[in-house]
C-alpha cells in the first residue's frame, strides 16, 4: 500500500516535470524564433514586374517578377540584395492553407538571387497572394495578385 502510494506520487511528480519541461521548451522556442527573426515587415509593391525597391533593416533590395504572375505559369522571381547569405521565398494566402510553396533562391550573379516559381491554382478562386521573403534574419511580406 505504502509502495503503491509512493509510486503514484513519483508518477505524478514525473508527469508534472514533463509538462513543465514541455511548457518551458515551447516558451524557449518562441523566444528563439523572435530573436532569430528581428523583423517582419509588410511592404506594398505597386508593380512587381517593373521591380520594387525596398529598404529593410538598412538593406536595400529590389524584388521583381519576370511576368505577371498567373497560376501554373512559371515565372522568375529575382531579388537583388548585396551582402546577404541566404534568400528564400514562400507564397501564402491569408487564412488559407495553400500547401508548401517554398523556394530557396539561387545566386546567379553578385547580389542577384533567383528562383523559378510556379503557383498553384486556388480552389476558392482567389488571386490574392503574399510573397514572404526571408533574407538572412529579415522577413518581408509583399502582397500581390495573380492574373486569371
Ligand atoms: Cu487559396
Amino acid at each position: 500500500m505504502n509502495a503503491e502510494r509512493k509510486a503514484l506520487r513519483v508518477g505524478k511528480a514525473l508527469g508534472m516535470a514533463i509538462l513543465l519541461g514541455a511548457v518551458a521548451g515551447a516558451m524557449l522556442f518562441q523566444i528563439f524564433q523572435q530573436t532569430r527573426h528581428q523583423s517582419v515587415q509588410s511592404i506594398a509593391c505597386e508593380n512587381l514586374i517593373q521591380s520594387c525597391r525596398i529598404s529593410v533593416d538598412g538593406q536595400n533590395l529590389e524584388v521583381s517578377f519576370s511576368a505577371t504572375p498567373s497560376a501554373l505559369k512559371p515565372f522568375l522571381l529575382t531579388v537583388k540584395a548585396v551582402g546577404v547569405e541566404n534568400v528564400s521565398a514562400s507564397f501564402h494566402m491569408a487564412n488559407m492553407e495553400m500547401g508548401m510553396n517554398r523556394y530557396a533562391l539561387i545566386p546567379v550573379a553578385e547580389g542577384v538571387w533567383q528562383a523559378k516559381v510556379i503557383l498553384p491554382v486556388c480552389v476558392a478562386g482567389r488571386r490574392d497572394w503574399i510573397l514572404v521573403l526571408t533574407l538572412d534574419e529579415s522577413i518581408i511580406q509583399i502582397p500581390f495578385a495573380t492574373q486569371k
